[in-house]
C-alpha cells in the first residue's frame, strides 16, 4: 500500500543528495583539468613562438644588410661573411646566391653549389622575392636540422641566412620536459622540428590532446601534444583542493535532507496522532432544495482542533496529507466519524450525505470496499451517499476509475463533479464518467452581483448541465440576489452561507429542529 512510509523513496533522496556535491565537483574539476592543460599549452606555444619570431627578426635583418654586398666577388666579402655567420647567434652560416646557385659562403667560401642541394630540398616555387624552410639537415650538418631564410633581389642575386635547428630543439625540450609534451615547429611548412619527445607511445593519437599555434607575423607553425595523463595529473591536482569542501556540502546535504524527510514524516506522525487522539471531528453544511425550500442533506466537512485548541485550515491539512500519503487513512477515518455522527441522527430516507472523495483515495484498490464498508455502518438511516470528486482526480487511470464508479452507482450511491469549472476541465470528462451532479464552484456564483448582470460562465454551465441531464448544486450562496437568480435558471440545490454555514453534528440536529421544513415534514 501506497499511504504510508516510503522508505526506497526516502532512501533516494538520501542517495541524491550525497551524491549530487561530489558528481559535481567530479564533472566541473575535470573540465577546469582539461582547460588547465589548454591554457599550459597555449603559454608553452606562445612563448617558443616568440623565441621563433626573434630569430627569425635577426635573420631577416642580416640577410638585408647582406643585399648590399650581392655581384661582389666572393673573396672581397668573404671574410665579412664570416664574421656575420661565426658572431651572429644561432647561425649555422650565411652566404649569397646568383641564380639559385651559392657562390660565396661563410661555411665553404667561394666553393659553388646549387640552393637545393644545400638543403637537401626543391626550392619553394613560391615565386616570392623571400622565403623560409625548415630542414632536416643542410649539406654541412646532414643530421641536424636547420631553418634557412632566403632573400630574392630582382637582379638574380640572393643572400641567405641558415639558423641552427639545436637552439630551437634545445628550447622546446626545456619547456616541454617536465609535462611531457610532444612539440613540432615548422618554418615554410617545411621538415617538422621536433623536441623528439618519446614519441612512440605519443603515437597513438587518443592517448594526447593537441594544441597548433601559428605566427602572425612569419609562417611559423608549431604544435604541441599533451599526454592525456597530463591531463589526469591535473585533475587528481585540482580534486585535491576541492574535493574536501565537496565531502563537507555532502554530508551537509545529507544532513539537510535527512531533517527534512524527518520533519514530512513527523507530519504524517501528527497526523496519525490527530486521528488517535481524537482531535478530527466532522462539520455538515446543510444543502436545500431550492423548489421546495426543504432540507435536501449535508456536505461532510473536516475539521481539526489540535490538543493546544487551535485550529488547522482544512487545505492546509488535506493538502498536507494528500503530500505525504495520507489522505487514504484520514477519509477512512472520516467516514469513521461520519458513521459515529449519524448514529444519533434522526433524518428521513433519501437525506444526501456527500463526502470529499482525493483522487489517491479514488484509485485505490480499497475503495470500493471502503465505501461499501461506509454504506453499510449508516444503513439504518437509508441515506444516499454522494461522493464528490474534483476534475483532478478523473485525470488518470480513467478506466479503472469509471468502472469503480459505475459499480457502486449501481448500489445506490450518486456522484458529483465538485468545484466544477475551477481544475483542469476537460468536457469529455462529462461523457464517459457516470455522474449525477455538478456542483459549480463558488467563484462563480459570487458573479451574481444584480439581477441584471452578466454572468455568461455561470449561465453556459447550468446551460450544460441540464442538456446532459445532470442535476446542478450551486455552492457558495451569499445573498438572496444569488439564490433568485439561481432559482430562476433552474438549480436544483444550493449550499451557502445564506441558507446555513457549516454545522457540528450536534448543531446540525439542533438547527434541522429549530428550521420547520415548509411543504411536506421532514419527519
Ligand atoms: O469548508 P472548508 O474550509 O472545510 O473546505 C476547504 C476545502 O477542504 C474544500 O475544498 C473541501 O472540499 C476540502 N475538504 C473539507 N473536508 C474534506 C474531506 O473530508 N476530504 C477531502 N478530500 N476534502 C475536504
Ligand atoms: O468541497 P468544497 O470545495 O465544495 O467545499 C466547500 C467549501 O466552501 C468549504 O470550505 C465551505 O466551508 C465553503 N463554503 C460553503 N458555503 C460557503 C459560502 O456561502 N461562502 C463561502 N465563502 N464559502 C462557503
Ligand atoms: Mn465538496
Amino acid at each position: 500500500m501506497q499511504a504510508f512510509v516510503k522508505p526506497n523513496h526516502e532512501r533516494i533522496w538520501l542517495v541524491v543528495a550525497g551524491l549530487l556535491p561530489l558528481l559535481l565537483c567530479l564533472f566541473f574539476t575535470f573540465i577546469e583539468a582539461r582547460q588547465t592543460v589548454a591554457r599550459q599549452q597555449e603559454m608553452t606555444a606562445a612563448a617558443l613562438l616568440s623565441q621563433a619570431e626573434h630569430i627569425s627578426d635577426l635573420a631577416w635583418d642580416v640577410t638585408d644588410s647582406l643585399k648590399t654586398l650581392g655581384n661582389r666577388p666572393c673573396k672581397d666579402v668573404l671574410s665579412q661573411l664570416q664574421k656575420l655567420g661565426a658572431l651572429t647567434p644561432y647561425f649555422r652560416s650565411v652566404g649569397l646566391t646568383l641564380d639559385n646557385t651559392v657562390y660565396c659562403s661563410s661555411a665553404f667560401g667561394s666553393s659553388r653549389g646549387r640552393v637545393a642541394g644545400m638543403i637537401r630540398h626543391p626550392l619553394p616555387s613560391s615565386g616570392q622575392s623571400w622565403w623560409t624552410l625548415s630542414l632536416a639537415g643542410t649539406f654541412g650538418v646532414q643530421d641536424r636540422p636547420a631553418v634557412i631564410f632566403m632573400r630574392q633581389a630582382s637582379d638574380r642575386t640572393g643572400s641567405y641566412a641558415v639558423v641552427d635547428g639545436q637552439y630551437l630543439i634545445d628550447l622546446m625540450r626545456v619547456t616541454g620536459l617536465n609535462l611531457g609534451y610532444h612539440i613540432t615547429m615548422q618554418f615554410g611548412g617545411g621538415y617538422p622540428i621536433a623536441n623528439a619527445a618519446s614519441l612512440s607511445h605519443q603515437q597513438e593519437n587518443w592517448k594526447t590532446r593537441t594544441f597548433t599555434s601559428g605566427s602572425s607575423d612569419y609562417p611559423i607553425a608549431i604544435s604541441i601534444s599533451a599526454p592525456r595523463t597530463e591531463t589526469l595529473q591535473s585533475w587528481r591536482q585540482i580534486l585535491l583542493t576541492f574535493m574536501p569542501m565537496a565531502v563537507i556540502l555532502s554530508v551537509l546535504f545529507v544532513a539537510v535532507t535527512n531533517s527534512w524527510l524527518r520533519r514530512r514524516s513527523s507530519y504524517r506522525d501528527e497526523l496519525r496522532r490527530g486521528m488517535a487522539f481524537g482531535e478530527f471531528s466532522v462539520h455538515y453544511q446543510p444543502i436545500c432544495h431550492l423548489e421546495s425550500g426543504r432540507l435536501a442533506g449535508v456536505e461532510a466537512l473536516m475539521r481539526w482542533q489540535r490538543s493546544d485548541g487551535s485550529w488547522v485550515r482544512p487545505d492546509i491539512f488535506i493538502a498536507a496529507a494528500e503530500a505525504e500519503g495520507m489522505i487514504v487513512p484520514l477519509t477512512r477515518h472520516l467516514l469513521q466519524l461520519i458513521a459515529r455522527d449519524c448514529a444519533s441522527w434522526k433524518v428521513p430516507a433519501g437525506f444526501h450525505i456527500g463526502i470529499n472523495v482525493a483522487a489517491d483515495h479514488l484509485q485505490h484498490d480499497d475503495f470500493v470496499k471502503d465505501i461499501r464498508g461506509f454504506s453499510q455502518s449508516i444503513a439504518h438511516l437509508q441515506p444516499i451517499i454522494t461522493l464528490e470528486l474534483t476534475e483532478r482526480s478523473l485525470i488518470s487511470e480513467g478506466d479503472r476509475v469509471a468502472h469503480k464508479l459505475a459499480e457502486l452507482r449501481s448500489e445506490g450511491t450518486l456522484v458529483a463533479i465538485d468545484d466544477f469549472g475551477t481544475g483542469h476541465c476537460s468536457l469529455t470528462y462529462l461523457q464517459t464518467f457516470p455522474l449525477d451532479y455538478l456542483k459549480i464552484d463558488k467563484s462563480f456564483v459570487g458573479a451574481i452581483e444584480s439581477a441584471y448582470g452578466e454572468t455568461p460562465i455561470l449561465d453556459t454551465i447550468i446551460q450544460l448541465a441540464h442538456k446532459l441531464a445532470l442535476q446542478v448544486v450551486a455552492e457558495g450562496i451569499e445573498t438572496p440576489l444569488q439564490m433568485k437568480y439561481l432559482k430562476s435558471h433552474g438549480v436544483t440545490f444550493i449550499q451557502g452561507y445564506y441558507y446555513a454555514r457549516p454545522l457540528s453534528s450536534a448543531a446540525l440536529m439542533a438547527w434541522i429542529e429549530q428550521n420547520p421544513q415548509p411543504g411536506t415534514s421532514l419527519f
